[in-house]
């Protein structure tokens, strides 16, 4: 197709895409791809891979500011969200545009695969945005406390019991020197590991030594948790548990 769409289209034509995209999310049917039209578009990964997080800007905050009080306070919540996920989001932008990302038919999870060919501003804000916008997603107030199903099993098989898993896990994010983040990871070949990345790497990318598909991941920079906590990271996480999303780590392991 050799029309070139004006900018104005261009938006409505991404509009769509989202709405469409929301839409199979929201039905989970992949097969009614194609018979709303979406073959014609070039990101069908989308209906392949539901809970891949593929948006180059900043996604509205799935719940309010003060969702996950006591445990995360609302004023934190809103700076993390406004003042330091936007601003890796923007700078994802400046970085795209500088580096001539095509955004439109790549995916955010394409361009980490693949980081060690841009430049550190698309590694650190890259890796950035991907960290919030999942990790938004892994909280939930009054969510449940602990995994079911084959998430359940595959953990007791790999760690022991969920008891010994928390702990592994809490003890990687205690000690991770300076800032970044804990990581629960599917492996390529389909098992669970427990690491954590410097700064804002993640698993996706190709410079990371721990590699896989981050199911759960907690941002333990100061910035997530100094105004409640202080220096008191341990507290923070042990806390943190009471609004992991189960439901949503679950469903990124199931596909
Ligand atoms: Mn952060």
């Amino acid at each position: 197709m050799k029309y070139s769409l004006t900018s104005k289209e261009k938006d409505y034509t991404m509009k769509k895409i989202h709405n469409r995209r929301d839409f199979l999310i929201e039905t989970g049917k992949a097969g009614i791809a194609t018979s709303i039209g979406l073959s014609v578009l070039p990101t069908l990964s989308f209906a392949k891979s539901p809970f891949a997080l593929t948006d180059f800007s900043q996604q509205p905050l799935p719940y309010s500011y003060n969702a996950l009080e006591p445990i995360i306070d609302a004023l934190t919540m809103e700076i993390h969200y406004t003042k330091h996920a936007a601003a890796y989001a923007k700078n994802l932008g400046e970085a795209c545009v500088a580096e001539k990302v095509d955004t439109t038919n790549n995916t955010l999870e394409t361009l980490l695969r693949n980081i060690s060919k841009y430049s550190t501003k698309m590694r650190n804000n890259g890796g950035g945005h991907y960290n919030h916008e999942l990790f938004w997603k892994c909280m939930k107030g009054g969510a449940a406390t602990k995994p079911t199903g084959k998430l359940a099993s595959s953990m007791e098989q790999s760690f022991g019991s969920f008891e010994a898993f928390k702990t592994q896990f809490t003890d990687v994010g205690k000690n991770r020197f300076g800032s970044g983040w804990a990581w629960l990871v599917k492996t390529a070949d389909h098992k669970l590991v427990i690491g954590s990345t410097p700064n804002q790497d993640n698993p996706l990318m190709d410079v990371s030594e721990l590699k896989g598909t981050p199911l759960l991941g907690l941002d333990v920079w100061e910035h997530a948790y100094y105004l409640k906590y202080q220096n008191k990271r341990a507290d923070y996480i042990n806390n943190w548990w009471n609004v992991v999303n189960w439901d949503f780590v679950a469903s990124r392991f199931a596909v």
